[in-house]
This record gives structure tokens, sequence and C-alpha cells, in this order.
């Protein structure tokens, strides 16, 4: 009792300390607590990530502006970083949790993340970004929802509705990670999860018991669906029989609305559709997500259905599986699908304005990168995999904070900015970016497979896509007027992706190919974007809670969880510590 109020006392005091560098937004918080627990979604039982006992993990379900307190327990017994792509961080790129901002959370710790969904609206989700954890689940969604204040740009919908969906092994994370480590492909995945589902038995080819979604909807009625692809590497097309899929939202940006009777999410792609319940309900229907760019004949077990049932249902979905657009061995026609998706120009987006009221066309590109994958390759004997032939290496001391103590060595600021004509390497090559700058980069997928690629910190404009090798004379079929503004893109096997990013958020930030395999092997690399001057738009303080390792690992004092009172000591001090703080911001400011 005495503990609890003096516990909250503090939080108080934490929350008046915190608001005066975010400056009056509401604060909401999360306790997220990582652990393994059984589970058998593919009827095999199996190590998988919950987050607080739940697979997938809870939703976060916040407001734009809001500052989200995070409290992550990491009880796996290896390290652990929660990352949340999409939520842009502004200026703080101490919360992104990948190992190039942050040191790791050693196992039976916790680490309290702050960060502000700052002027952010959209569908995003968040995961485990180190040791091929994500391959056991720990992810869940996360909803960035507009104030009330700011139209969207549909009616109202009558319910919301949350897709998590993603290749499954039945293999746990270890062993996975360890097939990629000892050279292997993966291989085909033993199915596709919805929502931590398996498939519903739509024909023999399924094992019976297992456990499939349901989604329970109105006849009349239309909701808004939110799908992510949270898997290791599979892309999948995404149906609902019978039933448009009007897409509205992608990554958080408002998109021109058009039905499609499928949509093919990537790996890390979150999109927004609405749904109509317009059909008659003589039966349920089936939600299909089934593995594209594969030979689907062969890939036919990776594919997972749930089940769409009206309350007026006159019984089971039955017959075969709806078709996916049948086009994969005419890829030019499949590419007509993410070039058709366009932004809505005149859509509020996080701000009352429009969102196309940046005339990003008209901007000139002040540098250009071109960004390679080639498959994977030996480098001093073991399998890794490249841009522009080099595999990142990590390093040992997050950039920023070694930056701050003046570590040397760490990291190279020498990321070129096209392929290489040398033999490949491991390195710790990192683009030096230039704040304002407005970047061209053009991704080249030089591997066998479809890859997502992902950018944290920023949205970028989609301007191009296409097969072959990008030239010049690319740019004269740019869209400079109404490419979409997302943060994972498709770059399709044999073809190229060209983005455009405003350079408006200093930090670093990661750059990646979110194909778990291809990443754990080093297709990664950050931008490190530091404003010159000191004009107040420079980047946020480290945190005071922010972990060291590496050179500076001599700085971290060990975490003590023994018992209630090392807690209220710990309190005490941090309370007398605030308390210090406070007294003295308000003797520095008065
Ligand atoms: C999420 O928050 C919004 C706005 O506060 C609310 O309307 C909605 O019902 C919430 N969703 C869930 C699933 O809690
Ligand atoms: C760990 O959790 C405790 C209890 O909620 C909290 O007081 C403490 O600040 C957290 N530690 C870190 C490093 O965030
Ligand atoms: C674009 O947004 C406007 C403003 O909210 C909306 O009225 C219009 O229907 C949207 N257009 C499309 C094609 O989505
Ligand atoms: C993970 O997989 C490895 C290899 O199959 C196995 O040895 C290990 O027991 C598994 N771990 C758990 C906790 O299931
Ligand atoms: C999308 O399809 C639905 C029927 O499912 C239809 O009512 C609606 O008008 C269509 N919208 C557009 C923009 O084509
Ligand atoms: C419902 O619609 C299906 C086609 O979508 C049709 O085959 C069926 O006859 C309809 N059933 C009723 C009861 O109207
Ligand atoms: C798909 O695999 C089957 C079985 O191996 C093979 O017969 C077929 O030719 C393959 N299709 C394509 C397009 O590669
Ligand atoms: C099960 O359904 C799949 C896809 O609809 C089909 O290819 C396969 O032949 C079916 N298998 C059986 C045993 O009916
Ligand atoms: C862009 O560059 C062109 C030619 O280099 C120049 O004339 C123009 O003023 C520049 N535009 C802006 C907005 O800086
Ligand atoms: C990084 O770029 C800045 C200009 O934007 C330049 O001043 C600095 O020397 C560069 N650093 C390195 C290591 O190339
Ligand atoms: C190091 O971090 C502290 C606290 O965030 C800041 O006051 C200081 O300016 C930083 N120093 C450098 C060299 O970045
Ligand atoms: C899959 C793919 O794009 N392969 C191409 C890689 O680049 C060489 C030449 O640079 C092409 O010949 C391959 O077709």
């Amino acid at each position: 009792m005495a503990l609890s109020s003096f516990s909250l006392f503090v939080f108080i005091h934490i929350a008046l300390f915190s608001s005066l560098c975010f400056a009056g937004d509401p604060f909401v918080s999360y306790e997220l607590k990582l652990s393994y627990i059984t589970a058998s979604p593919l009827g095999v039982p199996q190590q998988v990530i919950a987050v607080n006992g739940k697979f997938p993990g809870p939703l976060m379900n916040v407001t734009t502006n809001n500052n989200v307190v995070v409290n992550v327990w990491n009880e796996l017994d290896e390290n652990l970083l929660m990352t949340w792509p999409g939520i842009q961080m502004r200026h703080n790129s101490w919360q992104d949790g990948v190992l190039g901002t942050n040191c790791p959370i050693p196992p039976k710790w916790n680490w309290t993340y702050q960060f502000q969904v700052k002027d952010q609206i959209g569908s995003f989700y968040y995961f485990p970004s180190l040791n091929f954890q994500k391959a056991s689940g720990g992810f869940g969604p996360l909803i960035v929802n507009n104030r009330d204040i700011i139209p969207i740009p549909f009616s109202q919908p009558d319910g919301d509705i949350v897709f998590v969906i993603g290749d499954w092994y039945t293999r746990n994370h270890t062993a996975l990670r360890e097939v990629v480590a000892s050279g292997k492909e993966l291989g085909m995945p033993d199915g596709v999860l919805i929502n931590g589902k398996g498939p519903y038995r739509y024909n023999s080819s399924v094992p019976d018991g297992i456990e499939y979604e349901t989604i329970n909807v109105d006849p009349g009625k239309t909701y808004r669906i939110r799908v992510h692809n949270v898997g290791i590497s599979t892309s999948l097309n995404f149906r609902v029989q019978n039933h448009n899929l009007l897409l509205v939202e992608t990554e958080g940006y408002y998109a021109m609305q058009q039905n499609y009777t499928s949509f093919d999410v990537h790996v890390g792609q979150s999109y927004s559709f609405l749904l109509t319940m317009d059909q008659n309900a003589s039966s349920d229907y089936y939600i299909v997500a089934s593995a594209r760019f594969v030979n689907e004949s062969v890939w036919q077990r990776v594919t997972g259905v749930a089940i769409l049932h009206y309350s007026n249902s006159k019984g089971p979905a039955s017959g075969p599986l709806p078709e996916p657009i049948n086009d994969i061995y005419n890829p030019w026609a499949a590419m007509n699908q993410p070039r058709s998706i366009r932004q809505n120009g005149s859509a509020s987006g996080a701000r009352p304005n429009p969102q196309g009221s940046f005339h990003y066309g008209q901007i000139n590109v002040t540098h250009t990168y071109v960004i390679q994958s080639l498959p994977p390759v030996t480098i001093d004997g073991k399998l890794r995999s490249t841009l522009n032939g080099i595999s990142f290496v990590n390093p040992d001391t997050p950039i920023r904070l070694a930056d701050n103590y003046s570590v040397k060595g760490d990291y190279k600021l020498d990321f070129p900015s096209e392929p290489l004509a040398r033999p490949p390497t491991l390195d710790r090559s990192v683009i030096n970016a230039t704040y304002k700058g407005f970047i061209e980069v053009i991704l080249q997928n030089n591997d066998t497979r479809m890859q997502s690629f992902h950018v944290d910190g920023y949205a970028f404009f989609v301007v191009g896509m296409d097969f072959g090798v990008w030239t010049e004379n690319s740019r004269s079929q740019y869209n400079k007027w109404d490419g979409i503004s997302r943060s994972t893109i498709e770059v399709y096997p044999g073809g190229w992706t060209a983005v455009m990013i405003s350079l408006d958020n200093t930090g670093v930030w990661n750059m990646r190919v979110e194909n778990l395999d291809r990443w754990y092997l080093g297709q990664e690399t950050y931008m490190k974007i530091v404003n010159p001057e000191e004009n107040g738009e420079t980047e946020m303080a480290m945190p005071s809670n922010v972990l060291y390792c590496g050179a500076l690992g001599y700085k971290q004092k060990a975490q003590s969880h023994s018992s209630a009172t090392s807690i209220l000591n710990g309190n005490l001090k941090s309370f007398i510590a605030l308390m210090m703080v406070l007294f003295s911001s308000t003797v520095f400011f008065t």
C-alpha cells in the first residue's frame, strides 16, 4: 500500500518532469513483458515469444502527438530490443530499438522507451529486432489514431479489425538463425499464421484440430481492416472471398481509394482497407493470405485461412479457396498493383493541412544513392549478404553514444553512393547524409527474391518502379505528383524501386532489407544526419536511462531485481535525483 502510493507519487513527478520536454501532450503508458510460452499454432507444440502472455502481442492504441512510455521487460534468455517501424521518433533515434542506436536490454532487465508519435496517424506494428526473435513472435499492432479535430477521408467505419499475418516455421528462432548462419536457405515455411493462428481446415490437406481465426461481423457494416505482414521473408497475397478491399492507407498516409480483389502485402508492410459486408451471407467467407512470387503449386501449404462470419450467416465456408490474381508468371502485370497506389493529396494527414501540400516533385535532388542487393556471398568463410558490396557489421557501441563520448573507430562514415567494383567486404560503413538534403535512393535488387526495403525515422515518396537496371533515363518515368509516402517498399527481383527522402530528422537511422534472413546476414546500414547548426532543431538529449555497452560498458550499473526493498531504494534514489534536477532547472530558468 505504502509502496504503491509512493510509486504513484514518483510517477507523477516523472510525468511532470518529462512534460518540460514534451509541451503538454498527453502521456500514455504501456508495460510489455516478453516471455517464452509453448503454443501450437500449426498443431505442433513449439516455443513462441509472447507479449504479456499473448501471441501476437497486445494492441498499442495511441493518438497523434501522444507521448508513449513503454516499459519493456526482457524475460527471455537472450538480449532484446523492441523496434517500431514507421514511427518517426522525431530527432529521437535514442528510442528506435536497433543495435546502431541502442544497447541491448539484457535478459531479466527492463528498459523504458519514451517517444512521441508526433504528427503521425496510421497502422504500424512493433517487433523484437535482435537475434531472429521475430521468427518466434514478440510482435503486435500499434495504431496511431487521428485527433478528433482532424477529418478522415472516409466515413467513420463501424469497427476496426487488425490482421497480423506472416509466414511461420515450426522450428524456433534459435534453430532458424543457426540454419541461416550456417549458410543454408530456410526453405519453404510450414505455414502462414493469421493473428497467431493456423489455417481453417478448408480441405483435407490441412491437419485436423488446428485453431483458426474467426472474424465476427454484421451485415451491411463497413470495417477498417489493418493488415501487417510481420513474417520472415514471404510476400503474401491477402484476399477476402466475394469481397472487395478498398485501399485507404499505407503505413501512415492516405491513399487514393481504389478497390482490389486481392492485395500483395510484402514483408514489413502495413495497409488499411475498408471492407463492406455487402454479401448475402449464404455461408461464411474465407479470408486468405497465401505465398506470392514463389511456385505456388509447390508452396501450397504456405497459406493462411481465417473465417469471416456474418451474424446472419447460413453456414460454414466450403469449397475451394478464392484464387489469387493469376499473374505471378507475368511479373510486369503484378507490378501494376504497387504502381497503382497513389497518395490522396487533398486528404488531411495527421494535421489539418492536406498531405499533398508538399510538392516533392519540384524539389532539387541534392544527392543520389544507388543501393544494390546481391544474392548472399561467402566473405571470410561465412555466408553474408550485402548492400553495395558491404555486409554491415554493427558497431560495438551505438553510434550516437559513441559520438557523445568520443569513442574512436566505432564506425565509418564511408558507405558508398553506388555499388563498388571491388570484392565484397564486412564493414561498419554508415551513410554520411546531409541534414535538410533531399535525396534520391535507387534500390536495385539483383538478388533472386522479392525484397522489402525499410528506412527508420522517415517516410519516403515512392517515385518509380520497374524491371531491369536503373539508369538516369529512368527518371523520365518518375511520378512527380502523387507518389505514396510510406516507410517499407517492395523491390522486385531483377528490378528497381526509386524513392525520395527529405532529410529533416536528425539522428542515426537504420536502412535495411526487411526480409529477416537477409537482414540477419548484413543487408543493412544507417544514415547519420546531424544538424551542423545549434538552432534548436537538433537531436534530443540522450535519455537519462540510456544503457551503456561496447567501449562504454564500464559505465553501466547493474540492474537490481531482487526485492521490493531494493526497488524502493531505487525509486528513492531516482526521486531524489529528479527533485534535484527539478530544483536545479527551476533555479536555472528563474
Ligand atoms: C483505440 O482508440 C480509439 C480512440 O481513442 C478508440 O476509438 C478505439 O475504440 C480504440 N480501440 C481499441 C481496440 O481499443
Ligand atoms: C524498470 O521498471 C521499473 C518499474 O516500473 C521502473 O521504475 C524503471 O525505471 C525501469 N527501468 C528502466 C531502465 O527503464
Ligand atoms: C481524397 O480525400 C478527400 C478529402 O478527404 C476525399 O473527399 C476523397 O474522397 C478522397 N479521394 C479518394 C479517391 O480517395
Ligand atoms: C529450439 O530448437 C532447438 C533445435 O531444434 C532445440 O534444440 C531447442 O530445444 C528448442 N528450444 C525450445 C525452448 O523449444
Ligand atoms: C468498391 O467496391 C464496393 C463494393 O464492394 C463498392 O460499393 C464501392 O463503390 C467501390 N468503390 C470504389 C471507389 O470503386
Ligand atoms: C448469395 O449469393 C451467391 C453468389 O454470391 C449466390 O450464388 C446465391 O444464390 C445467393 N444466395 C441467396 C440466398 O441469395
Ligand atoms: C512449379 O513446380 C512444379 C513442381 O516442381 C513444376 O512442375 C513446375 O514447372 C513449376 N512451375 C514453374 C513456373 O516453375
Ligand atoms: C486443397 O486445396 C488446394 C488449394 O485450393 C488444392 O490445390 C488442393 O488440390 C486441395 N487438396 C485436396 C486434398 O483436396
Ligand atoms: C533547382 O535547380 C535548377 C537548375 O539547377 C535551378 O534553376 C532551380 O532554381 C532550383 N530550384 C530550387 C527550388 O532550388
Ligand atoms: C560528412 O559530411 C559533412 C557535410 O555534410 C562533412 O563536413 C564531413 O566532413 C563528412 N564526414 C566524413 C567523415 O566524410
Ligand atoms: C552528450 O550528451 C549530453 C546529454 O544529452 C549533451 O548535453 C552533450 O552535448 C552531448 N555531447 C556531445 C559531444 O554530443
Ligand atoms: C536477378 C538479377 O537481377 N540478376 C542480374 C544481376 O545483374 C547482372 C548484370 O549486372 C544481370 O546479368 C543479372 O540478370
